[in-house]
C-alpha cells in the first residue's frame, strides 16, 4: 500500500472519507459533489456500494467566504465513499485521511428502529477515535419527502427526531476527552429540501448545507 502521507504532503490534494451506515446517502452525496450541474436528474433506486467509490472533486477557493481565510486556494478532494454494510472495514482507509464526512440518515431513525441510533453512535465514535487529526463534518440527511409521512410539523412538514447537535455534543464529544480533536461539526438541514431527490441540484439553495460543509472542511484542511 502506498504511503498516503507522502502522496498528499505538499500538494493541494486532500483525502476525505465519506462514511455512514448503509443507505444513509453517501453515494448520493458523492454524485451531488461530482455532478454539480444545475438540474441534474438523480435516480431514487438504491444500489448498495459493495466496496467503495472514489472520485476527485475540485473545491474552488473560498476567498474569505463563510469565514474562510482570505488566502485559501483551491483544494482537490480525493473522496472515498465506503460501503456502509461493513463498517469494520473502514479502518483500512483511515491512514492518511485528512477529513471525514459522516452521513446520518435521519429517516431511518424516524422509522422507529431503536438500535439505529446506537449503531450510528458506535460507528461515529470509532471514526472520531480513528481520525483524531482530521476535521469531521456530520451531515444529517433528512429524506424529507418521505419523512413528512411520519411527522407533521406546521412549518416544515417534518419535525426532526433528534437534535443531533445536542446529542453528539453530550453523548459523544464529552466522552472523548482524550482525542486531540481537529473539529467536529454537525450540518443538520434537509439535503433534498421538500422537492425530492430528483429535483435537487448542487448549485442552488437546496444544497447550502453541502457547500457550507465543504467550506468549513476546506478551511480546516488548508491549515494542514
Ligand atoms: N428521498 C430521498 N432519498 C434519498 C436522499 N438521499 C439518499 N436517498 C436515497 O436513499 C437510498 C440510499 O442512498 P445511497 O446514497 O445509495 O446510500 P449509501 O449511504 O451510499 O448506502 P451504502 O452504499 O449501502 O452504504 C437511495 O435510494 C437514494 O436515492 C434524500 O435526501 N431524499
Ligand atoms: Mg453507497
Amino acid at each position: 500500500m502506498g504511503n498516503n502521507h507522502n502522496k498528499y504532503f505538499g500538494t493541494n490534494k486532500r483525502k476525505v472519507l465519506i462514511l455512514g451506515l448503509a443507505c444513509s446517502g453517501k453515494t448520493t452525496l458523492l454524485r451531488i459533489l461530482k455532478d454539480s450541474k444545475k438540474g441534474t436528474q438523480r435516480s431514487l433506486q438504491y444500489v448498495p456500494t459493495e466496496l467503495f467509490n472514489n472520485e476527485a472533486v475540485i473545491i474552488p477557493s473560498q476567498k474569505g467566504k463563510n469565514g474562510s481565510k482570505a488566502g485559501a486556494s483551491a483544494l482537490e478532494l480525493d473522496l472515498w465513499d465506503l460501503g456502509g454494510k461493513l463498517p469494520h472495514l473502514w479502518v483500512h482507509h483511515f491512514t492518511g485521511a485528512q477529513g471525514v464526512i459522516f452521513v446520518i440518515d435521519d429517516l431511518s431513525v424516524a422509522c422507529g428502529d431503536a438500535t439505529k441510533v446506537q449503531q450510528i453512535v458506535k460507528e461515529l465514535i470509532n471514526v472520531i477515535h480513528g481520525n483524531a487529526n482530521a476535521p469531521i463534518a456530520i451531515i444529517v440527511n433528512r429524506k424529507t419527502n418521505l419523512a413528512a409521512a411520519f411527522e407533521e410539523d406546521e412549518d416544515s412538514g417534518y419535525r426532526p427526531i433528534l437534535d443531533w447537535n445536542a446529542w453528539i455534543k453530550t453523548h459523544i464529544l464529552e466522552k472523548i476527552s482524550d482525542a486531540k480533536r481537529y473539529g467536529v461539526k454537525v450540518f443538520d438541514t434537509d439535503l433534498m429540501k421538500e422537492k425530492g431527490l430528483s429535483q435537487v441540484n448542487f448549485a442552488t439553495g437546496e444544497s447550502t448545507m453541502i457547500t457550507d460543509c465543504l467550506a468549513w472542511m476546506s478551511d480546516k484542511m488548508q491549515a494542514v
